[in-house]
């Protein structure tokens, strides 16, 4: 088959699959993008994500990832809300957990029809394929920008004129030598709300983000304590962040998402911080099933969600910290003295001394001490 009539069944394929947009970069398409890696990841921008610098080079070169590939068919999927996303943000005894996390993982469902569309241009082309979305060491974001999809904000994600910054992304590397699309430009102007609400100034200058103050990165990817300093930015954020993705003004063009396995899940939009305090290993994978959210666990969750409670300044919920001061996980024992020193100093004081004398991780000490030095210096 001719590579345009090609390109159209599988541009035609994908918007039977539900993709909101497809288009097609050449495989060299992006020979920005080792210089800027290799910058981002000098500057540690990547925190503890080891799995970043591995493979770099491939990661930033689609043909050292497979050399006989030709061409990169890029797709995207709205996940646009028909809702204002950062309303939660005000509940403060309620948890927001971001957009894209409150409905099935988007891996398995952008998979199963990335390997569709893939598929029909193996069969149709006899050509080679591979689907990749997000898992593998490639750059989805400048591939999306080269295809066309639309350019890479000042946030850093891919926004569209047609879809905001609500595109899930997945790539098929083939060897087939598609007609190429024309690159999409910059269209930020001299906005620049994204960087301005940032809560944690994880933006060191436009277009970088340094991942060790994203709240995506600190809930989600970032396995240890989370420094004292970002958590009263972190508010009642337990797993994800919205914020500069929802405050772009090109979202205004975006139509809800229309994908059904998509849909967002009911009740996950405003779940109680202390019911979910409240949650054993086996509730938590109950709740979360099938979304990202099981993925970090129970226990890294509960430390974020004992730093939401730390941060909503409603003393009732002093409760639900104290509840967890002798929990296994020394995250959450952790969390829970904070938060329990931040909502109620009188009764975290009752508890200090037994805790100490308890306790033997360094983390955990730290933060009763903050309450009472002098037992450490006494002994
Ligand atoms: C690592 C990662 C993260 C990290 C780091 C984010 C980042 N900005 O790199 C963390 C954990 C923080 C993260 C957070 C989120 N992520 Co993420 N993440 C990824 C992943 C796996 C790799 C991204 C990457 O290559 N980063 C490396 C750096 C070097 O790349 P970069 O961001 O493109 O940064 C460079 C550019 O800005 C470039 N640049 C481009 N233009 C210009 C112009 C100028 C003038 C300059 C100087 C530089 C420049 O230079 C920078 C380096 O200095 C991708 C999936 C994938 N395989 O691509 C998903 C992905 C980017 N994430 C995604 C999502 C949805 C999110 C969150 C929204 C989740 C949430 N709600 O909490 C947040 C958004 C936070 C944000 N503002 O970026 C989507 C974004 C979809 C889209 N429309 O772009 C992706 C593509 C996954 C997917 N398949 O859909 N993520
Ligand atoms: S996701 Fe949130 S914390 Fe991360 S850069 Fe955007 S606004 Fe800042
Ligand atoms: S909010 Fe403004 S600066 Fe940020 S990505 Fe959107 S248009 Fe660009």
């Amino acid at each position: 088959m001719k590579a345009d009539r090609l390109k159209q069944a599988v541009l035609a394929r994908a918007v039977a699959e539900g993709f909101s947009v497809a288009r097609v970069a050449a495989v060299d398409a992006i020979p920005d993008a080792p210089a800027r890696l290799a910058a981002w990841l000098a500057q540690g921008h990547h925190g503890e994500m080891g799995w970043m610098e591995e493979r770099s080079d491939q990661r930033a070169d689609p043909q050292r990832l497979w050399s006989e590939a030709k061409s990169v068919v890029m797709l995207g999927m709205s996940y646009a809300p028909d809702s204002d996303p950062l309303a939660i943000l005000s509940q403060n005894d309620k948890a927001a957990i971001s957009l894209y996390a409150r409905r099935r993982d988007y891996h398995d469902v952008i998979k199963g029809k990335l390997k569709s569309v893939a598929g029909l241009l193996a069969a149709q082309g006899g050509v080679d394929v591979k689907v990749f979305v997000d898992t593998a060491p490639v750059m989805e974001k400048p591939l999306a920008q080269a295809a066309g999809l639309g350019w890479q904000g000042k946030h850093t994600v891919l926004v569209s004129r047609e879809h905001g910054s609500w595109l899930f992304l997945g790539a098929i590397y083939t060897t087939a030598e598609l007609p190429a699309d024309a690159p999409e430009t910059d269209h930020c102007g001299s906005c620049r709300r994204c960087l301005d609400i940032c809560p944690t100034d994880a933006f060191p200058a436009p277009y970088q983000l340094d991942s060790r103050r994203c709240i995506a990165y600190l809930t989600i990817e970032h396995a240890g304590h989370i420094d004292e300093g970002l958590r009263a930015g972190i508010g009642n954020r337990v797993f994800g962040c919205d914020d500069c993705l929802a405050v772009c003004p090109w979202n205004k063009f975006a139509e809800a998402a229309q994908e059904t396995r998509l849909a967002l899940r009911d009740g996950l939009d405003a779940l109680p911080l202390a019911d979910l305090a409240g949650l054993d290993d086996a509730a938590f994978r109950t709740l979360f099933s099938g979304t990202p959210v099981k993925r970090t666990g129970r226990d890294r969750f509960i430390r974020n969600v004992l730093i939401a409670i730390g941060n909503s300044g409603r003393p009732e919920l002093a409760v639900s910290a104290a509840a967890l001061i002798c929990d296994p996980s020394p995250l959450v024992r952790a969390m829970a003295a904070w938060a329990l020193i931040k909502l109620d100093p009188v009764q975290a004081g009752t508890f200090a001394a037994a805790a100490l004398a308890s306790e033997s991780d360094i983390d955990v000490r730290r933060e009763w001490l903050a309450l009472t030095p002098e037992p450490e210096s006494a002994s």
